[in-house]
């Protein structure tokens, strides 16, 4: 019995063909048991015998069992090893990886070089009060100034997308009065126009206002200079050519000569080859005042930067509208 059992064993190599041969040789009708059980009708003679012997093939094969699961149960670890071997010295898959939006570069570059000019960043809200957006900024309801901003108005009566970030002026001038005032306002600004390759309804401008004693023309020149050299490089041609607006006097909007068509004359700057990038003058007396400050004592410049504009000059963007298309090709190409 013990020889067949054993030699049985020792060819299986599976946890199921283990089960089997246990039912087989160890189960209720296996060939050991039986004679266990057969025992009462032995002579008492040999019941000692035949009890110890057989006692000691079960023993065995218990034994035997023990050792051949512990064998098989190694050999399939060892097998699943081998199947799920993990190449360890393999480069390892480079997640998908996203970037900055252009415009978001460029906002963080000029906040970095008006930072360096010793600007602070100040926030402002998106939903305004026609207060802020106009009154106070020396806009009254009648004025016909109010046609330069195409207003996108909210339900509530006098409340509107701000069409400018020229209201974070009297909201910084009335948190700082009557101290000397350095801001630099970030932000969207959204206007009810007609979208073009050079116009869009909702786009980023950067506020500057500056308010001091002897704050002059010459300083916002030279800042707005100094400013355009840093972004566009030392030979980047600007162009300061008088305008209105009814917060400043007097006012000014600069040009750059439009890299992308090299000054030739294309859609973007309407074949003048020059685009406007930003619009500036001396603070308004009535808006110094308006924000808490004596108009015979101090005087201010401040200026509101077009974003996508000044993106589409450093990289020869053609169109404004690229920036919300959000196609991929145009989106990774920065
Ligand atoms: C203003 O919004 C004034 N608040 C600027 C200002 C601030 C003047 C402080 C004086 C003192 P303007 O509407 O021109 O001005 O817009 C300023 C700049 O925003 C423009 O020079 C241009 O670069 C950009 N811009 C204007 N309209 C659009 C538009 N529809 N799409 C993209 N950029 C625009």
């Amino acid at each position: 019995i013990r020889q067949t059992a054993l030699s049985a064993l020792a060819s299986i190599d599976t946890e199921d063909a283990l089960q089997e041969w246990r039912r087989a040789y160890l189960g209720k009708s296996a060939p050991v048991m039986e004679l266990m059980r057969s025992m009462g009708k032995m002579p008492p003679e040999l019941r000692p015998l035949v009890g110890k012997a057989a006692n000691e093939v079960k023993q065995a094969l218990e034994a035997a069992l023990e050792e051949r699961g512990e064998a098989v149960k190694q050999a399939a670890l060892q097998h699943a090893l081998e199947r799920d071997a993990v190449d360890v010295t393999l480069p390892g898959r480079q997640p998908a990886r996203g970037g900055l939006h252009p415009v978001t570069q460029t906002l963080r570059d000029v906040l970095a070089i008006f930072g360096d000019m010793g600007f602070q960043v100040y926030q402002s809200p998106e939903v305004e009060t026609d207060a802020y957006n106009f009154e106070l900024l020396n806009i009254p309801s009648y004025h016909p100034a109010r046609d330069m901003w195409d207003t996108f108005h909210i339900l509530q009566k006098g409340v509107v997308l701000r069409t400018h970030t020229s209201p974070g002026q009297i909201r910084s001038m009335e948190e700082r009065n009557p101290e000397p005032v350095r801001v630099v306002l970030p932000g969207m600004v959204y206007r009810y126009e007609q979208i073009s390759a050079r116009s869009e309804i909702q786009f980023n401008q950067v506020e500057l206002l500056v308010v001091g004693k002897n704050i002059t023309m010459a300083d916002l020149k030279g800042t707005l200079q100094d400013f355009v050299r840093r972004l566009f490089g030392n030979n980047a041609r600007t162009r300061l050519r008088p305008s209105y607006f009814p917060f400043t006097e007097p006012s000014a909007e600069m040009d750059v000569e439009c890299f992308v068509c090299g000054g030739k004359g294309c859609p973007v700057c309407k074949r003048s080859g020059w685009l406007e990038i930003l619009g500036c003058g001396m603070v308004h007396p009535v808006v110094l005042q308006n924000g808490g400050y004596d108009p015979t004592v101090y005087t201010g410049f401040a200026a509101g930067l077009g974003i996508e504009r000044i993106t589409m000059l450093r990289h020869r963007i053609e169109d404004i509208r690229y920036f919300w298309s959000n196609d991929i090709r145009f989106l990774e190409q920065f």
